[in-house]
């Protein structure tokens, strides 16, 4: 962070906080929130952390997550007050501030200080500090970094470190993904030295499924994935009525894509969903084939290269065939993509 000692300074003094990440927190989202919010705890600020949705089940372990406010929870009036008298705001894991819905312009508005810890592209200029790094493979490993850069390592818990290696081994892909460098194993390494169990944490994420998601993700299989060798490109299109036959619920659907990637000869996998509120779109690729660009360019999103989301207002129907027509236009890059993956592997 450039200007870390006038943000040394801020911290000296107690101050009203909120903190806030993007909304359908993931681990990397909500671990850094209930890290930072602990370690300013420590440093007797006043903090509240404040995501715009609720977050999947499988994440309720996490130290002081009883006391996050849901904002689309019916907490809208509280958690707006919080925001506007806040002294600062901090945007954890995402950087344009409309990855937090109907908060983004409360944020905007809000006479406090915003800053933002990040990892994703599109960075959008409104903070008035910023530890933003698009090579950091997850925000908490940038949240980590910086309570190390402030001298304060000592303050790391058990519990927060468990919070940081959450974040780390989910946007790692459990140490698989490209973005698993060596500066990730040290982090890890010294987060373990602070007490983080690494199998209890894997097994609260992973290991945790319903019945009915089991079911799920052998149904999707079996009936929904659409192979398209041509393209290099394999999809889920999840209707309403799937979701509801599953009972599914928040993160059900969370790590289904990664099944059609892990298809041989799979460059980009896509599951479309049909949500209430919207189609969503999550896209995953290997190689240089950038979903990103693709999901800002087509569908309103935007992310990281070989991870992105998106979504649409036309029906699930007219969402598909759209992703669909655009294939031919990407079907040379995502065949050279796959071809020098390969040679990457040989
Ligand atoms: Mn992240």
């Amino acid at each position: 962070m450039q200007d870390l000692k006038a943000f040394q300074q801020l911290l000296d003094t107690p101050k009203k906080v909120v903190i806030t990440a993007h909304s359908n927190p993931d681990a990397d989202a909500l671990g850094a929130a209930l890290g930072l919010a602990s370690y300013l705890k420590k440093k007797q600020h006043q903090v509240q952390v404040i995501t715009p949705t609720d977050y999947p089940q499988f994440l309720h372990w996490m130290y002081g997550q009883k006391e996050v406010m849901v904002y689309s929870n019916g907490q809208e009036k509280k958690a707006t007050l919080l925001m506007e008298e806040a002294d600062m705001i901090f945007c954890l894991d995402f950087s344009s501030l409309n990855r937090i819905e109907d908060m983004g312009e409360i944020v905007r508005n809000s006479k406090a200080l915003k800053v933002v810890i990040d990892h994703h592209m599109g960075k959008e200029m409104f903070a008035d500090f910023e530890f933003w790094d698009v090579q950091a493979a997850a925000t908490c490993e940038l949240l980590y970094q910086l309570i190390i850069d402030l001298g304060e390592r000592r303050l790391i818990d058990k519990d927060m470190a468990e919070c940081l290696y959450a974040g780390i081994m989910t946007d790692t892909g459990s140490f698989r993904h490209p973005n698993t460098t060596k500066h990730v194993h040290e982090v890890v390494a010294d987060l373990i030295e602070l007490g983080a169990n690494v199998s209890k944490v894997s097994k609260l994420v992973y290991d945790n499924n319903s019945m009915d998601r089991l079911r799920f993700i052998g149904y999707a299989l079996s009936e929904k994935l659409v192979v398209l060798p041509e393209y290099n490109t394999a999809y889920f299109a999840i209707t309403a009525k799937d979701l509801e036959k599953f009972n599914s619920r928040t993160g059900d659907t969370e790590g289904l894509v990664n099944y059609a990637l892990s298809i041989e000869g799979i460059t980009m996998a896509a599951i479309i969903i049909d949500r209430s509120e919207a189609v969503k779109l999550s896209f995953r690729s290997i190689g240089d084939f950038p979903v990103n660009e693709l999901a800002a360019k087509h569908f309103e999103g935007g992310g990281h290269k070989n991870a992105a989301g998106g979504i649409s207002h036309q029906s699930l129907e007219e969402t598909v065939k759209k992703f669909l027509q655009l294939l031919p236009l990407y079907k040379s890059q995502l065949h050279k993509s796959l071809k020098e993956q390969e040679l990457h592997l040989t």
